[in-house]
């Protein structure tokens, strides 16, 4: 290896050998994301050149078409994970049950969530897209076929979350707990190589990213935030809202800012999914110094009560994110 490159592989054996608990078994199952990220990647840029864009003929749990795309991503992150003995089952937003780990291969004891590409709806515009991902343990006790109630975590007891962007590069980042870092796909060897190590999300930020075509069906605190952004005499602040959940967190954690995607008049817990979405981006935020809630909670303390449970999201720079809930508690007016 070049001197001073690390890749993706030597990070987590220096990572795994700081734990001299550790027994390999995570190290397989990122790596393994990893792998199924790589082959995605691969797609996503040869999407414009090969008949691959369009709708597959099914429509996802939420009702949504599903592009052809995103039938191959869940593909590949289950076929990537599902037989290594570590995982004990999965679920992803494209799938309305729990997907079991077949029954020619054991068991292990930890349960995957995903959304294999989030910000579908981009992917025939040539917009950023994300595999986003997060990884529980089994809780203790629970045996038998795996079902939805051992999803039923609240966040904060995950033991990892990341997310891949499929951007101008492909970057993977992702924490285990001790920091948050960024990893590019350099395509000439096909290895991630660490480029952003131990990220950290500015204090306070410039950048605000909402959906403000929905202004009028926000609650009013929610408008009074938005409004006190706007009019910030001592700070000021730029709109930047792509429409793609991993694009918009990835550029404000680099930047600094905040994303909202709050409940409203319409959709009453927002748009975006706990599982999936929320919970996995709110833990890699806290571990870059950020913070994450839907107005009332931490994002990390919520303990689902479905899997494609939906929940408005607040998510990035500590001090954009408290002015928010200084409005919603009615601290602000
Ligand atoms: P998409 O509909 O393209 O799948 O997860 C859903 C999501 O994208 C997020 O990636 C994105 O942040 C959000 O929806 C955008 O929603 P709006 O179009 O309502 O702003």
């Amino acid at each position: 290896m070049e001197k001073g490159v690390t890749n993706l592989n030597r990070f987590l054996i220096e990572e795994q050998r700081a734990f001299p608990e550790a027994t390999g078994d995570f190290t397989m199952l990122i790596e393994s994301i990893a792998f199924a990220s790589k082959i995605i990647s691969r797609e996503v840029n040869k999407a414009g050149i090969v008949n691959i864009i369009g709708k597959a003929q099914s429509v996802n749990v939420h009702g949504e078409e599903q592009q052809k795309l995103d039938v191959y991503a869940d593909k590949k992150m289950i076929e990537a994970m599902d037989h290594l003995g570590k995982l004990c089952a999965m679920a992803s937003e494209e799938n309305d049950e729990v997907i079991q780990v077949p029954k020619e291969y054991p068991k292990g004891k930890y349960l995957a969530v995903f959304d294999p590409l989030d910000g579908s709806s981009n992917i025939d515009v040539n917009i950023s897209i994300g595999t986003i991902f997060g990884i529980y343990k089994r809780q203790d006790g629970d045996t038998g076929t795996p079902c939805c109630k051992d999803f039923m975590q609240p966040g904060r007891k995950m033991v990892a979350a990341g997310y891949v962007i499929y951007g101008s590069s492909t970057m993977m980042v992702y924490s285990a707990g001790n920091g948050v870092h960024g990893f590019t796909l350099d395509p000439s060897i096909g290895e991630y190589i660490l480029s952003h190590p131990n990220m950290k999300i500015p204090e306070c930020g410039k950048i605000y990213s909402i959906n403000e075509a929905n202004y009028h069906h926000w609650d009013e605190p929610t408008r009074k935030f938005v409004e006190h952004i706007k009019n910030n005499t001592e700070r000021t602040y730029t709109a930047r809202y792509i429409g793609s959940l991993v694009a918009d967190f990835h550029r404000n954690l680099l930047k600094g800012g905040v994303f909202l995607y709050p409940g409203d008049e319409k959709n009453k817990r927002g748009k975006l999914r706990l599982l999936y979405e929320c919970a996995p981006l709110a833990y890699i935020i806290e571990n870059a110094g950020g913070r994450a809630t839907n107005g009332a909670q931490d994002i990390l303390d919520i303990v689902p009560d479905t899997l494609h449970q939906k929940e408005p999201l607040i998510i990035g720079s500590k001090y954009e994110v408290e002015t928010y809930l200084k409005y919603q508690r009615g601290e602000l007016k």
